[in-house]
Order: structure tokens, then C-alpha cells, then sequence
């Protein structure tokens, strides 16, 4: 099924709407913004639409990458990596400084992006040994993903406990009810 929907990445998500296969996340958020009209994801200005797709993209490719490379960086790589993913999430807290969400006064798609951040990088904070996301370093993002995690519909799907599982060649992802 996977292979099917998605046979050029081979990877979910895949939103599958009446049989046709929509792949990759930002591509997702934005089809569900389009294709629904009662919660828009993005904002109505074109320039910040542009806006908030550019730190979408920054975060999945600069943060959530980041960290991973912080995660398995060794030696005296390590600093380096863990530097530059500290750095990366300084763009993101000048981004929600003085803000309550991303999308402003309610949750836009940069606030859904983001939302991925918390739980991965406890995770690889935890086998990583080290410390990314900071309170005292990153105190606006620190705050806003407190705000974030207690939305009720966030809240409701983060009861599904996300469990990794890491090896030395693999990272297996399981969804637990
Ligand atoms: N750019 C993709 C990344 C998707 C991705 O990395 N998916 C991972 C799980 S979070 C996956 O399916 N990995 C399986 C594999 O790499 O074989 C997106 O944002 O949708």
C-alpha cells in the first residue's frame, strides 16, 4: 500500500483522499489548507504565506535534521553539530518571540511543523546525551510547545504514545494506542 502511494520516496506520510495518494507532509498541510476551508492553515497575505512556507521547510530541513546530526555526530564533530542545531532553533525562537502561536493569535501550519519538534528531539536528546532544546537558552519556544501540547486536539493525538526505537543502523517509529 505504502509502495503504491508513495513509490518515489517510499516513506509516510500519506494522505490518501478518495483513493488518490497526496505524499510528503508540507505537501499535506498545504492540500488540507486548500482543500478545507473552514480552518485556514495559512495566512491570507501572499508575502506571509511565503513567509511561513520558508520556516516550514526551514524547520523540516535545518531542525528536525539538525538534530539527528546532533544525535549521531561523534567526536569533535559533535560540538559543532550540536552548535549548529542550537543555532538553527535560535531562528525559531526569534520567529515565536512575543507571539502566542506561529500563526498568530491561533495555530497555523508553522505551528503544526514545528508541533514535531518537542517529542523528536526529547527522544534524541535522551540517546544523544546531550541537552538541544534549552528553557533557559530558548524560553519563547520552550513556553510555546507548553501552549501547543495542551490544544485539546493536539493533546488527544499526543496520547498516542510515538515510540522509537533506535539501532545502530535503524529508526523504527511505532504508534501505540
Ligand atoms: N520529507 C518527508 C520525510 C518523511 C519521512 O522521513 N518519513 C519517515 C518516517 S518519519 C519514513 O517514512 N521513513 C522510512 C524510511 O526512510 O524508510 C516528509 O516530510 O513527509
Amino acid at each position: 500500500m505504502l509502495l503504491q502511494s508513495n513509490p518515489v520516496h517510499k516513506k509516510v506520510p500519506v494522505l490518501v483522499q478518495d483513493g488518490r495518494p497526496i505524499a510528503e507532509s508540507l505537501v499535506i498541510l498545504e492540500y488540507i489548507d486548500e482543500a478545507w476551508k473552514g480552518y485556514p492553515l495559512l495566512p491570507e497575505d501572499p508575502s506571509e504565506r511565503a513567509k511561513t512556507r520558508f520556516w516550514a521547510r526551514f524547520t523540516d530541513e535545518k531542525c528536525v535534521l539538525g538534530a539527528w546530526a546532533a544525535c549521531c555526530a561523534k567526536g569533535h564533530e559533535r560540538e559543532k553539530a550540536i552548535e549548529s542545531a542550537q543555532e538553527s532553533l535560535s531562528f525559531l525562537e526569534k520567529q515565536i518571540e512575543g507571539k502566542k502561536f506561529f500563526g498568530g493569535e491561533t495555530m497555523g501550519l508553522l505551528d503544526l511543523v514545528v508541533g514535531s519538534l518537542p517529542n523528536w528531539i526529547e527522544f534524541l536528546e535522551e540517546h544523544g546525551g546531550m541537552k538541544l532544546l534549552d528553557e533557559e537558552k530558548f524560553p519563547s519556544l520552550y513556553e510555546w510547545a507548553q501552549k501547543f501540547i495542551n490544544i485539546p486536539i493536539i493533546n488527544f493525538i499526543m496520547q498516542f504514545q510515538v515510540n522509537f526505537i533506535l539501532s545502530p543502523s535503524f529508526l523504527i517509529i511505532s504508534f501505540k494506542p
